[in-house]
């Protein structure tokens, strides 16, 4: 129990914390208590600058008072509504916003409560759209090396994350995966998409050729891979990969849980890079991640195809308690409203090449061996300590923590991805002390 006016509760050990070292954690905290705009404000008091947009989600940065005075009053206006046969008209008003948002051939939304959903939703539409078209054969998911679409069984089985995946018995049965285009030997320290690598598109002929493309449902990819160490696509990747799937009559679904809304400086990657997918997952940005919420993007060709039967049947068999709820939908109208009102996509497009020259400015300090940038978002690798992996970055993490700024490392590469608010003396200082920490490295 917390003690009045004591802001670090005193018990932590009932919370079974997500993706954390628990014990290491538990024996020195590290707590948020408030936040505004760019930073975090700590228990002891300390501002720390926010160069993660919380975990790749909070792009309008914090406490913005538009989503806040949205949440509150639709909470007290209409707290819940039934989602399954009823409706309310924030969730619609969403879906409208969304689509009008994302690039034109997507023209529907289906609400989930998180990415991991939204990747569910999108594997279980593909299959069904195959089936209800009468292509029923197509059950096998395609995904790809170091992957990450979520935690649940769909999305750890199309995902390449071996630590997420091997602890978890068999998985889904008929998945095949694409090899990662992680190519360091040849595209170290670009700035922007690598010029290698588009190639590894065509191992899709391999995997098709092997199984039948009868057989094949879909394949989803991160158009930017984010959790795995910032993986930039090369030049012409996901243009032959969506040749591919058209070719042989595969749906493509692009994971933009974190490249949605505003990332890469643009609406969605799928509009960044001009290569349209099937289907686009999302989540994260979507409310700002004030509110857990996500969504599945349809073309109309997908949503039309399951439109067919008689009017009073359901068309799809699938949704959740939560799916389009009243507070989170009222945070997503304000979300979506600030980024337009604020221009935040194009102010994203705009800092991107101050941030590229700026993260490019740690190379050849210690250890560092790769730096990839693309709109606001770099990753920076680190050689990894001799038979001690992730240390290094770990140990950059919690310095960067005690001098004010927030980063985050995956295995020994450190992931940045600051909210689309940040200013040009923000950049300076997150990475000015960024770079001060890893000269301080072991
Ligand atoms: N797909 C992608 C591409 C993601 O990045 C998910 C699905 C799952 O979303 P939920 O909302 O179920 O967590 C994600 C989530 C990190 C990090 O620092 C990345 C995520 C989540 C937490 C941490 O790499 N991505």
């Amino acid at each position: 129990m917390a003690m009045d006016g004591d802001t670090r509760p005193n018990d932590l050990s009932a919370f079974w914390m997500p993706f954390t070292a628990n014990r290491q954690f538990k024996k020195n905290p590290r707590m948020f208590v408030s936040a505004d705009r760019m930073h975090y404000r700590t228990d002891d008091g300390r501002d720390v600058l926010d160069g993660t947009a919380g975990l790749w989600c909070c792009n309008a940065g914090h406490n913005r008072p538009k989503i806040i005075e949205a949440i509150q009053s639709q909470a007290a206006e209409l707290d819940y509504a039934p989602a399954f046969q009823m409706g309310h008209p924030k969730a619609f008003e969403l879906a409208t916003k969304l689509v009008d948002m994302a690039p034109e051939p997507f023209s529907h939304a289906f609400f989930t409560n998180s990415g991991s959903e939204s990747v569910e939703t999108a594997l279980k539409i593909a299959l069904a759209y195959h089936r209800v078209r009468g292509e029923g054969t197509r059950t096998r998911l395609i995904g790809r090396e170091r992957g990450y679409h979520g935690v649940n069984f769909g999305g750890i089985s199309v995902g390449g994350i071996v630590n997420n995946r091997k602890f978890f018995g068999s998985l889904l049965t008929g998945v095949d995966h694409l090899p990662h285009t992680h190519l360091p030997e040849k595209n170290a320290f670009t700035k922007g998409q690598p010029e290698h690598g588009a190639d590894l598109a065509d191992e899709l002929e391999r995997i098709v050729a092997l199984h039948g493309p009868e057989t094949i449902a879909a394949v989803i990819v991160e158009p930017m891979a984010g959790s795995t160490g910032v993986l930039i696509p090369p030049k012409g990747y996901l243009k032959r990969l969506r040749e591919l799937c058209t070719k042989h009559g595969i749906l493509l679904i692009f994971d933009e849980v974190i490249t949605g809304f505003g990332r890469l400086g643009s609406s969605f990657a799928a509009a960044h890079f001009d290569v349209m997918p099937d289907l686009i997952t999302c989540a994260k940005g979507l409310t700002n991640g004030v509110i857990p919420m996500g969504a599945v993007l349809a073309t109309s060709q997908i949503h039309d195809a399951f439109m067919q039967g008689p009017e009073e049947a359901i068309e799809l068999f699938h949704g959740y308690t939560y799916s389009g709820n009243p507070i989170a939908a009222a945070a997503g109208v304000a979300t979506l409203e600030t980024y337009r009102e604020e221009g935040l996509f194009e102010r994203a497009a705009e800092l991107a090449p101050y941030w590229e020259e700026a993260v490019h400015s740690l190379k050849g300090l210690p250890h560092v061996i790769d730096i990839r940038n693309m709109g606001l978002i770099a990753g920076i690798e680190l050689e990894p300590i001799a038979g001690q992996p992730t240390k290094r970055a770990f140990s950059a993490f919690l310095k960067a923590y005690e001098k004010g700024v927030l980063i985050r490392t995956t295995g020994d590469i450190i992931a940045m991805s600051p909210p689309l608010i940040i200013e040009k003396e923000h950049i300076d200082t997150l990475v000015g002390t960024l770079a001060d920490v890893i000269r301080e490295l072991d």
